[in-house]
């Protein structure tokens, strides 16, 4: 693993075109700190430059994945700017990425770090996470696009009930939900998601990112619409060196080789 940048509040790190970002305060269960989320800029920025990069995972250190906000880390007098210069930034760099995301949850994720999880592309769950809308015991809102990403991906009555109650989903429930990709055994979960992250960093990478911009997109598209965006994607998506690779490969029996461009 080669890790460029020094940190204190995450890792990062990079393996054969899977950067690893971990969430790394274990003593409070990684909870976000001003200088975390500015350590987290400056990695996402890292991501975004470099043409190495084809897969993100983020995780988190120790036994939990994040508790979300670092309750004494807050400022009392009013949390909008706080959320307007790190957490809104931080789901838009992630849902923004032109590379799959992936969250590996190995532990209890609470918070603006549940919504963080679901916004990721692909979410990985070990056996005994849970997932917790915590905000209603500090009389706050959802955050970290909760509001938007649960309703849409459990439905309303489960996201209300969710979020109004507190009631932690376990990672089996969360997958029979459609809340995540994979329930996995704890000590299956690395494995699995390096396997998948490999996998995905092996792929078309444009041909992912137009997909999940695609799927991104329609949400609030029409039918109508998102038959004419395909269409444009599809005519930039055959343009790429990968497709031409890959129609190459099909026809020749051979394994594709793509390398994202
Ligand atoms: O600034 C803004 O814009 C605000 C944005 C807000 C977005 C949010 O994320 S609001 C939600 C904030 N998070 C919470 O309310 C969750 C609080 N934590 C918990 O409810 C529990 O810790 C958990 C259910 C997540 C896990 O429980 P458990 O029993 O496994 O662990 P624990 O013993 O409670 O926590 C372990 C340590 O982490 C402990 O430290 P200690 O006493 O051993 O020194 C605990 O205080 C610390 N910790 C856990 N969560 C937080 C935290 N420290 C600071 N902030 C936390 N959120």
């Amino acid at each position: 693993m080669n890790k460029a940048t020094e940190f204190t509040c995450i890792e990062f790190g990079q393996d054969a075109g899977v950067a690893w970002l971990t969430l790394n305060r274990p003593d409070k269960l990684n909870a976000f700190t001003a200088d975390m989320h500015l350590e987290l800029q400056e990695a996402l920025s890292q991501v975004q430059q470099s043409s190495d990069i084809r897969c993100l995972v983020i995780t988190g250190a120790g036994r939990g994945f994040s508790a979300g906000q670092d309750l004494a880390d807050l400022d009392m007098g009013g949390l909008g700017d706080v959320i307007e210069k790190h957490y809104n930034p931080l789901v838009r760099t992630i849902t923004g990425l032109n590379i799959p995301v992936i969250a590996c949850v190995n532990g209890v994720a609470a918070g603006a770090a549940a919504n963080l999880a679901l916004a990721c592309d692909i979410v990985l769950a070990a056996r005994s996470a849970k997932f917790i809308q915590s905000f209603h015991q500090l009389g706050l809102v959802p955050d970290g696009g909760g509001t938007w990403t649960l309703p849409r991906l459990i439905g309303l009555a489960r996201a209300t009930a969710l979020c109004m109650t507190g009631e932690p989903v376990s990672a089996e429930k969360a997958e029979q939900w459609g809340m995540i990709w994979r329930c996995v055994d704890d000590d299956a979960l690395q494995s699995e998601t390096a396997e998948l992250a490999h996998r995905l960093a092996l792929k078309a990478t444009t041909g992912l990112a137009f997909t999940k911009q695609l799927l991104r997109l329609s949400q609030t598209r029409t039918l109508d619409e998102q038959l004419n965006l395909e269409r444009d994607y599809q005519q930039a998506a055959s343009q790429t060196r990968d497709f031409a690779e890959g129609v190459d490969a099909f026809l020749n029996k051979r394994k594709p080789t793509f390398t994202g461009e």
